[in-house]
């Protein structure tokens, strides 16, 4: 394996010379590492393994990251920002100048710089940090409201459309391939009773109610990089931004970052949302967006975060009920635990959901002029 990675390394336009790696297990799809240079002046990179079981056309998942990218970091120099190398992902070619290499037919990898004296968190922990993470991706968004040119590819088609996943959801209990059905009769209960009221930002969305933008699609809290006084240096983990609705984003990062306990928690009472980073995160949001965000996005926002609770719940138990042939699992019946975690969680989020409307109607009165 070793020599595997350092010759992989060696196939892009690193500078510096290789001093060891380290697996960073944080994600359940690509496989991620650590590339240490000697030297102090040169960078550290991340070499990734594209999981292209999932993302089908490597060629198109680059190629969007790169015009992200690219816009990003030409808007950030138009606005003189200082440390442009740690406000925006900085991909580096192949030695044949692509923008990944094929260690075997099939077998996909890409490099990007290391950011630097960053971290990233998988809970938020204060008001003040789910407010810096909301106006971070509310930033992103705004970053990329003006990317010119023809739309970008979807990485993964109806990634987030619920009606979709619902539908592999039916087919999974249809065939049950695993004979798991029997074990998890009231998780499929709590799914099918919310089915149709979930559909709603599909509805809205067809009905030129929502508008459709470029979004994020894994707004996990870990998925932006702090420094070390925790000020914002950016959005991480380009796979999936594509077209979509803005709930996406904000429905997303509060499943992962509200929640007091963790994605996974065996133990249920942990699990639960916190209103105040809710709050947090919606001031940051809305603060950052404020920009693009129209009232229907807005009013929307407080579904979201349930919405998303929920299509966790049913991608984890389509898995479970599948035999886990999608996300990484590190016991036998993960994607069962995560299930009943994904759905705790958002019955703690119906518990709260009028206090959550309240708090984004009061925050966008405040932050958006345009908000009736
Ligand atoms: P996954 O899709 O598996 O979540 P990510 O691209 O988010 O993969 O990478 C996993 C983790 O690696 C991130 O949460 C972050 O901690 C770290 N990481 C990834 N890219 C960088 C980078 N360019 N600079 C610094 N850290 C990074
Ligand atoms: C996957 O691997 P990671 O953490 O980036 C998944 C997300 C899920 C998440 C659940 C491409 O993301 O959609 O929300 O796991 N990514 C893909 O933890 O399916
Ligand atoms: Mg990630």
């Amino acid at each position: 394996m070793e020599t595997n990675i350092i010759t992989l390394i060696h196939q892009f336009a690193i500078e510096g010379t290789c001093l060891d790696f380290e697996p960073i297990k944080s994600g359940h799809i690509n496989d991620t590492y650590l590339i240490r240079t000697i030297e102090s002046d040169k960078p550290d990179y991340i070499l990734q393994k594209i999981n292209n079981s999932i993302f089908l056309n490597v060629a198109e998942l680059q190629n969007n990251i790169v015009r992200v990218t690219s816009h990003i970091r030409a808007k950030l120099a138009l606005e003189n920002s200082s440390n442009i190398d740690q406000r925006v992902i900085t991909l580096v070619p192949a030695k044949d100048e692509a923008w990944y290499c094929q260690s075997s037919p099939g077998s996909f990898w890409r490099v990007m710089k290391f950011i630097k004296d960053s971290h990233s968190y998988d809970q938020l922990s204060s008001q003040e940090l789910a407010f810096k993470a909301g106006k971070a991706f509310g930033e992103f968004g705004a970053l990329l409201a003006d990317l010119p040119g023809k739309p970008l590819y979807d990485t993964i088609k109806d990634f987030h459309n619920i009606e979709w996943r619902l539908q592999q959801f039916s087919e999974a209990l249809k065939s049950n391939p695993v004979n798991r059905i029997s074990m998890v009769g009231e998780e499929i209960k709590s799914i099918q009773e919310r089915a149709d009221e979930m559909c709603l930002v599909q509805k809205l969305g067809r009905e030129g109610k929502l508008p459709k933008r470029i979004v994020h699609c894994d707004t996990k809290i870990n998925n932006v990089l702090f420094d070390k006084s925790d000020n914002i240096l950016c959005v991480i983990d380009l796979d999936t931004v594509m077209t979509g609705y803005v709930s996406s984003d904000f429905g997303d990062a509060i499943r992962t970052g509200t929640n007091t306990g963790a994605e996974d928690d065996p133990d249920l009472e942990k699990v639960s949302m916190n209103l105040e980073l809710f709050q947090g995160f919606a001031e940051g949001y809305i603060t950052g967006g404020a920009s693009f965000l129209t009232t229907a996005e807005i009013s929307i926002l407080p579904f979201s975060a349930k919405l998303f609770a929920y299509m966790q719940a049913v991608r984890f138990l389509t898995d479970f009920i599948n035999g886990d042939t999608y996300y990484k699992i590190h016991s036998p019946y993960h994607n069962l635990q995560r299930t009943k975690a994904q759905l705790k969680l958002l019955f703690s989020m119906e518990d709260q959901y009028p206090a959550m409307c309240e708090i984004v109607n009061k925050v966008a009165k405040e932050k958006c002029m345009n908000y009736a």
